[in-house]
């Protein structure tokens, strides 16, 4: 096994079994004028992590181990959206309502995209996700198994929703875990931290974290 130094711990994997995921990083989330900013967010936190998520995909991409995309979005006619959700808070727009980037948060409108700095590559697989979690309602597990992946290093927004949510099911799906530190970021820093230190707390209880140089250290 090659290891990742991080903590609470060194992190085992094997380069032919480890696949890096990114989570949600789309317009929506990081743009004035999206999701993530309709909701009273600053979005400037998340626009600052945009270099190190791609140096960590690079890295991913040099050593020629997987890059999996997620984006949260819905389909046009909303049939995958709970009014649980819909209604949700109190933003200036809701999901589904015409935005300054199109549609919010659905599937093919411009706000919805991933950011171009970090776009998938042809072959890359992408995952469209209505909820939180990666795994709820899409095919994340069968590719997983089919590329015979077994350690997931995670990247991406926002730390305690989204990439906590699906590193948390992973978890439990048996998958070892590893969140690259400075390349996830929340609109809270307090609940960036509280997330990491609960994620890697009590002997990795869900996973293990590691700064992106200690991970391109470990995969190079
Ligand atoms: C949120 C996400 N925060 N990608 N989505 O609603 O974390």
């Amino acid at each position: 096994m090659a290891e990742i130094e991080a903590q609470p711990f060194a992190f085992a994997f094997k380069p032919e079994t480890t696949a890096l995921i990114v989570i949600d990083m789309q317009r929506d989330f990081t743009e004035p004028g999206g999701f993530g900013a309709s909701l009273g967010n600053d979005v400037s936190r998340i626009t600052a992590i945009v270099p190190t998520v791609k140096r960590l995909i690079e890295g991913f991409r040099t050593a020629g181990l997987p890059v999996i995309h997620t984006m949260e979005c819905h389909r046009p006619d909303l049939s995958d959206l709970p009014p649980a959700k819909r209604d949700r808070g109190n933003p200036s727009i809701r999901i589904g309502d015409v935005g300054p980037m199109g549609r919010v948060l659905i599937a093919g409108e411009p706000g919805t995209a991933i950011l171009d700095e970090l776009a998938p590559l042809p072959g890359e697989t992408v995952i469209e996700k209505p909820g939180k979690g990666a795994f709820y309602a899409t095919g994340l597990g069968d590719d997983l198994k089919r590329i015979g992946a077994r350690q997931l290093v995670f990247a991406g927004v926002t730390t305690e929703v989204c990439v906590q949510t699906t590193m948390r099911e992973a978890n439990d799906r048996g998958y070892e875990c590893l969140v690259a530190e400075d390349a996830t970021e929340s609109y809270f820093p307090e609940f960036k931290a509280a997330a990491l230190a609960m994620i890697r707390a009590q002997g990795a209880i869900v996973g293990w974290t590691a700064t992106t140089d200690q991970v391109l250290e470990g995969i190079a």
